[in-house]
């Protein structure tokens, strides 16, 4: 491993659809999980509120690392580990990963020479060490060359970028992980699913929003927070994830009539900031959600797989795949498109232990 103290360790900085990280080859971090997260808060400079110490943001949604390594099973290309570092507290959460930051797995592994571009297309499987899911994902790549450029246009993202594709199918595990298409937290109905992210889906109108408001305006609202965040609580103990209450997931899903030409409107909570966009497996579990019989989400459910989610920043397209197994439920998988680029390449300097 890179000398961390003076040396510094190299890194790519890149954004992934609506999100930006730190990635990083596997072979260059520490191999315990306590040192890994020790490495991430130095990196990215939490705790503290502006991670003025170090390279992340002060967002959760510019907190993010992404560990990426060769594949270690047959038919797999890469791993890919990913680490949300909360910004104000420096808690480290491995129970989630991020589909915004996958989109820049496959062409980070290409800048580091783990993969070569296909001639015309570059497709690649990868392990999601998280969730122990699997994505593939592919990209134009004509003569064999990694172009990030292109014409997809994601709202929220300035400019347009090459399209990567990015099919995720949760490994035989169930989408609605209680059993239940609605489950009662405290006389709210709700809807636990997990497509790839464990999310609570929840009417707009049951915690006292219409659900077109903007972040800032929901951020403020501590009133609305707090009750949010006793329901995230108490759904985390129905999903069987115990004490959630210091995890980045379950995420808050914020469900309403669709303003535009879209299926639904959402308003995401991750889970204490409101994503200007939405989560691409975030997206998955509310889009199969409208897709499954008698959720708190089936009154917009449509035909087909692409389901259409407003968000503040504009749009987004989730394609979901639902069925009914009749040992293990409800089972899913998605495809969403997104767009990456490698914004800074250098070597990052982590802050002092303990920082
Ligand atoms: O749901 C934010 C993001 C995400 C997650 C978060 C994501 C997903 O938008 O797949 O991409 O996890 O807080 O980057």
């Amino acid at each position: 491993m890179t000398d961390v103290s003076g040396e510094g360790i190299p890194c790519l900085w890149m954004r992934g659809g609506t999100s930006k990280g730190a990635f990083f080859l596997e072979s260059d971090m520490p191999q315990g999980a306590q040192e890994r997260d020790d490495l991430a808060r130095r990196i990215l400079g939490s705790p503290d509120p502006q991670q003025i110490d170090g390279i992340g943001g002060g967002h959760p949604l510019t907190s993010k690392i992404a560990i990426v390594g060769p594949g270690r099973k047959a038919g797999v290309d890469l791993e890919y580990e990913f680490l949300q570092v909360a910004v104000d507290t420096g808690d480290v959460t491995r129970a989630q990963t991020c589909g915004n930051l996958l989109a820049g797995v496959v062409p980070f592994a290409i800048e580091r020479g783990l993969l070569q571009a296909g001639a015309e297309r570059t497709t690649a499987t990868v392990h999601l060490v998280n969730t122990g899911d699997q994505a593939s994902v592919s990209f134009a790549s004509p003569g064999g060359v990694l172009d990030y450029s292109g014409d997809c246009v994601l709202p929220g993202v300035p400019g347009a970028g090459n399209p990567i594709e990015i099919e995720v199918s949760s490994g035989g595990g169930a989408l609605l992980p209680s059993g239940r298409q609605i489950d009662d937290i405290d006389g709210v109905p709700v809807t636990l699913v997990n497509n790839g992210m464990p999310v609570v889906v929840v009417r707009a109108s049951e915690v006292g929003i219409v659900g077109d408001e903007g972040p800032e305006e929901l951020e403020a609202n501590r009133a609305f927070l707090g009750r949010v965040e006793e329901l995230r609580i108490a759904a985390g103990e129905l999903f069987g994830m115990g004490d959630v209450s210091r995890l980045s997931v379950p995420k808050m899903m914020l469900i309403s009539a669709p303003q535009a030409e879209g299926d639904v409107t959402v308003r995401a909570l991750i889970p204490h900031r409101v994503h200007r966009s939405v989560g691409v497996l975030m997206a998955a579990g509310v889009a199969a959600a409208t897709r499954i019989p008698g959720t708190v989400a089936s009154e917009w459910g449509g035909e087909g797989e692409a389901v259409v989610l407003e968000y503040p920043a504009g749009a987004f397209t989730s394609r979901v795949r639902t069925r009914e197994d009749a040992v293990r439920g409800w089972l899913g998988s998605s495809i969403a498109t997104r767009t990456t680029r490698k914004l800074f390449e250098g070597r990052v300097f982590p802050g002092p232990t303990g920082s």
